[in-house]
């Protein structure tokens, strides 16, 4: 008798762009192989957890009725590519979405193994060459790659091992700024390991793209670390051989200078909910789903109101890097419908949700994942409530401040960027991290170690009520705790 081991699963979805057609067959995969529930990534994609080693097949083949994989989803390759869900312009955005599908497409490997295993392709003969870029080694580790348009750095682009800010002009887009090295994995008790912001290399134009993608990848697979896994991603690569080395071996590859970075502004990484007009006259509904769980849940049916809206849309749905989900594409003639739906499952709350609630992002953690040293997903909501009472008291109900929580050091929810950061350390403790950038572009600090949710809550109750009384007009949470952090330490 085999054990009922169950599996996660994890989509392949470029830029989180998903048709209604798509969104339909991930919830009957949900509903038939996945326990009922569906979980939307930090990467902008879905997650099946729950499903029993029988029902693989039958969810991937499921998947690839729809035109989705599960490729490259895992493993020492290049992951999910990420795109800023909803920028301003929708041409910019079908043209993201288009380039991240792309890149996708040329970055996965190439062999022909998962078609055999899971759709049942007859075997054909296999050489060595079968796998072009990747060789027999494939990379030392995960690889991370991801698009933003300004002023939206939605997706973290610090964070990516490689990153591309969209320059637009009156064309769309001319081509790219171009970030290498983030990364925000740390394995705990190990401090040659630590989460980086990558570095902006230079300008690209947009017909260098794919050069560049197989430039940069290439170089650390070639010089990355395949001795230390610990050591392995592309950050330490680069902090090992000199930021210089690498960018002249990428240029090489390339076969071209990165031209000098152009200016760029980035604002915020978090999402805009609610109703907005896009410029083509349609409209997009930005909806708020805490951690990316999509269940339905007491008052708030998020999967059955996403099924019957489904069914109805005539634009795409778009997942976005914080977990919410954006209705897209919404015709002006389709919009009562939709809010009718919307209002008849318990989704049209946002405006009432707290900006801290809004602003926070939690991984899976427990009872999922193998590596969990604490809950993540399941805890920060009720966290949150306890939080608010405090800013409320001080007044700051409606001040965006970012936290994110993660079950264990490794931070999937990429709390290292984040203004409040909790990262699990064993069950009900956690470290608390301060200050990171409203729009991702500093990393925080660690505040106290192992701490458990009384002294998490009288630490900010302190920090957020000298927020509330000696900020700076505009300073953000992030930004005035840094500074009276400093302040402590010089003292
Ligand atoms: Fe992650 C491993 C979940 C985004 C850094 N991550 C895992 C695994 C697969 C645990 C495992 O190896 O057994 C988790 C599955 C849990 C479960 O039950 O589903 C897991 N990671 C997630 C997701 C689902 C979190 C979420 O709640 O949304 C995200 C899926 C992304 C996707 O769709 O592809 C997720 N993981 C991230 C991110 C954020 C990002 O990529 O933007 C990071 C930090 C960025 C980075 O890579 O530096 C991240 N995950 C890790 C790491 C640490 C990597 C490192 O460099 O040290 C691990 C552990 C590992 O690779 O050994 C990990
Ligand atoms: Fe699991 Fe840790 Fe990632 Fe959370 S941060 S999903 S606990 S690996």
């Amino acid at each position: 008798l085999e054990p009922a081991l169950t599996f996660m699963v994890r989509v392949r979805l470029p830029g989180g762009v998903c048709t209604p057609e798509q969104w339909l067959k991930i919830d009957e995969l949900a509903q038939t192989h996945g326990g009922n529930t569906i979980r939307l990534t930090t990467r902008q994609t879905f997650q099946f957890h729950w499903i029993v080693k029988e029902d693989i097949k039958p969810t991937i083949e499921g998947l690839h009725d729809v035109l989705l994989d599960t490729i490259a989803a895992c493993g020492d390759d290049s992951r999910g590519v990420m795109a800023t869900a909803d920028p301003a312009d929708s041409d910019i955005h079908a043209e993201v979405a288009e380039l991240s599908k792309q890149l996708s497409d040329h970055v996965i490997p190439k062999t022909r193994a998962y078609h055999e295993i899971w759709y049942g392709e007859e075997r054909v003969a296999t050489s060595e060459n079968e796998e072009p870029f990747y060789g027999k080694q494939y990379l030392p580790r995960k690889f991370k790659i991801g698009f933003v348009v300004p002023p939206s750095n939605d997706i973290d682009v610090y964070t990516q091992d490689l990153g591309f800010i969209a320059v637009t002009g009156p064309n769309g887009i001319e081509g790219f700024n171009v970030t290498i090295g983030g990364g925000m994995g740390r394995t705990d008790n190990e401090p040659t390991t630590y989460p980086r912001l990558a570095d902006v290399v230079g300008f690209i134009p947009k017909d260098r793209l794919l050069a560049c993608a197989d430039a940069v990848m290439g170089v650390q697979r070639d010089y990355g670390n395949r001795v230390v896994r610990a050591r392995a991603r592309f950050k330490y690569t680069i902090d090992d051989k000199g930021l210089d080395f690498i960018k002249s071996e990428i240029e090489q590859r390339m076969g071209a200078p990165f031209e000098s970075a152009r200016p760029f502004d980035l604002t915020t990484n978090g999402d805009g909910f609610g109703w907005r007009q896009t410029d083509r006259g349609t409209w997009n509904y930005g909806l708020f789903i805490a951690n990316g769980r999509v269940s339905d849940l007491p008052g708030r049916d998020i999967m059955t109101g996403l099924r019957e809206i489904a069914k109805v849309l005539s634009g795409n749905l778009r997942l976005t890097p914080n977990q919410n989900l954006i209705i897209a594409g919404v015709t002006p003639e389709d919009k009562p419908q939709i809010e009718a739906l919307l209002a008849k499952h318990g989704l049209a709350e946002s405006d009432k949700t707290s900006s801290l609630r809004l602003n926070s992002i939690a991984c899976v953690a427990l009872p999922t994942c193998p590596l969990a040293m604490a809950e993540a997903e399941r805890y920060l909501p009720d966290l949150i409530t306890k939080i608010e009472a405090i800013l409320e008291q001080n007044g700051l109900a409606q001040e965006p401040i970012t936290i994110r929580m993660s079950g264990c050091p490794n931070g999937c929810s990429r709390p290292y960027v984040s203004e409040i950061a909790l990262t699990g350390r064993a069950p009900g403790k956690y470290n608390l991290y301060l200050g990171g950038g409203f729009h991702g572009e500093r990393l925080n600090s660690l505040y106290a170690e192992n701490i458990g949710e009384e002294r998490i809550l009288e630490i900010l109750s302190e920090k957020l009520s000298t927020y509330a009384n000696e900020r700076a007009p505009g300073e953000r949470f992030g930004d005035f705790v840094t500074r009276m952090i400093d302040r402590e330490r010089a003292a």
